[in-house]
């Protein structure tokens, strides 16, 4: 008995790639049931895979969240776009995330000339179907098909949630037999202090504008459980100079204190506790040539 409910359980890996903004994270937070991956308006705002996992049936299916492929001009797009795509290369399936809006534009033809090498069964998902009529969709949908063949296509909104059940499904029924990768309860593989720089930064994502999200890094230096029950966490925002550090803090701090209180706030539902939260900004000119940054990204750190 035993023998034969191990033998049914399933498990793999399905790559969540796509352009930058495709909805990419949205998606992974709606196919686990609970935010793993941060969010915003802006593009590049994921920078490694993130893992988010789930449970369907006796199928555990680990999704892995990638950075939005695009052509990349720095150091930190090149090892960006890297880990994109060995996401893809390692998944039992792919899923090619795109938003309706977009539809095959110059990023979505360079990401399907790529794909195309890319030895995995491959899904298509149309995505953010909330904003587009449904004769475009179809539309759509065949103009990708023609330029490379698809398993299947799914149309789906990651933000209202139309179709993710159904897409979960699909890809449940579509993973390899064997044992589950992590235990049941289990949902993401991250570290809770990486989870807690990347809500950092998503707040960051949220407040300021131009290039300075994207000079900017956010690390967690300490995280302390205290006696009271509540938690300890000292947090670095590194930027690249002086005048990006004064955007940061704002007038008086204000930008600053309107960050941390954002992130306080959500880092104490995750944690379930009170939060105290501590941010220090530093210049540290050149962070983005710096290998140890990298590391703590969850990033290769390119060479060249
Ligand atoms: N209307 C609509 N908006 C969506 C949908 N899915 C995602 N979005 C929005 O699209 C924006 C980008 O979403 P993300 O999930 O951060 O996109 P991503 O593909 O992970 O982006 P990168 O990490 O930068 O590659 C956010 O403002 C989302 O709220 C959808 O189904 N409908
Ligand atoms: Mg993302």
């Amino acid at each position: 008995m035993q023998m034969s409910e191990e033998a049914a359980t399933r498990a793999g890996f399905v790559a969540l790639i796509g352009a930058p903004n495709a909805g990419k994270s949205t998606l992974l937070n709606a196919l686990v049931g609970s935010k793993v991956s941060i969010v915003s308006r802006k593009v590049q705002t994921t920078r490694t895979q993130i893992r988010g996992i789930v449970i369907e049936g006796a199928t555990q299916i680990v999704f892995v969240d990638t950075p939005g492929i695009f052509k990349p001009k720095r150091r930190l797009d090149r090892a960006m776009v890297t880990s994109a795509w060995g996401g893809a290369g390692d998944a039992d399936v792919v899923c090619l995330l795109v938003d309706v809006r977009k539809g095959l534009d110059e990023e979505n033809e360079a990401i399907l000339e790529k794909l195309a090498e890319v030895r995995r069964p491959r899904i298509l998902v149309l995505n953010k179907i909330d904003v587009v009529e449904r004769p475009k969709l179809l539309e759509l949908a065949a103009v990708f098909n023609a330029r490379l063949a698809f398993e299947e296509t799914f149309m789906i909104s990651a933000l209202t949630g139309d179709g993710v059940a159904d897409l979960r499904r699909t890809l449940a029924a579509r993973m390899p037999p064997g044992p589950w990768l992590y235990p049941e309860d289990q949902i993401s593989d991250a570290p809770l202090r990486f989870l807690a720089a990347e809500i950092t930064r998503e707040k960051l994502f949220e407040r300021l504008h131009d290039e300075l999200p994207y000079q900017s890094t956010v690390e967690t230096d300490s995280w302390q459980e205290r006696a009271d029950g509540s938690v300890r966490i000292e947090q670095t925002i590194y930027v690249e100079r002086e005048s990006q550090r004064k955007i940061v803090l704002g007038k008086g701090g204000q930008t600053i204190k309107s960050i941390g209180q954002a992130a306080r706030k959500e880092l104490a539902e995750i944690v379930e506790a009170p939060v105290h939260l501590f941010l220090y900004v530093k210049v540290r000119e050149g962070w983005e040539n710096d290998p140890a940054r990298y590391r703590e990204m969850g990033l290769e750190f390119p060479k060249g």
